[in-house]
């Protein structure tokens, strides 16, 4: 079984983050997101609209998604693709070569990110 993780915030899913998760599941025969607890999220300067929780219980409603586990900090990814056999690693394109040197243990793969949608812009555009 090709094992594939990728790991964000998610927080408002949309059809981006939706691609992402499409795109990295067909890499693959089973999905493993790392979703960002609200503590990593701080750490990242993020302000997520739903807690953890609520960005779980949504994750594991999709099709794409076999796993979700706690995205608690930078530096767990090497210990998560030892620990879940992980053969792929992806994430989307904004992120270009940030993980590079994950590739001594699994494949690093880029996916081009969605252009014209965004978390951000989603709450700009509602507040005015
Ligand atoms: N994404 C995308 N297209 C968009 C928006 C997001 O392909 N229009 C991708 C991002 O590239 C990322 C994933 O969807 O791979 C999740 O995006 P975020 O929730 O914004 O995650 P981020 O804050 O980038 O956290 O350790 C890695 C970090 O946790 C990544």
């Amino acid at each position: 079984m090709k094992k594939v993780i990728t790991y964000g915030t998610f927080d408002l899913l949309h059809w981006g983050h939706v691609n992402l998760l499409k795109r990295a599941r067909e890499l693959g025969d089973y999905l493993i997101v790392g979703l960002s607890s609200d503590e990593f999220n701080k750490i990242k300067h993020k302000q997520s609209f739903h807690k953890y929780e609520e960005r779980r219980l949504i994750l594991e409603a999709i099709r794409y998604v076999d796993e979700v586990i706690p995205e608690d900090n930078w530096t767990q990814k090497e210990e998560d693709i030892k620990k879940y056999s992980i053969d792929t690693f992806v994430m989307g394109s904004d992120w270009e070569n940030e993980f590079d040197e994950l590739s001594e243990l699994c494949e690093v793969k880029y996916l081009k990110r969605t252009d014209g949608i965004s978390t951000s812009q989603i709450k700009e555009d509602l507040s005015n």
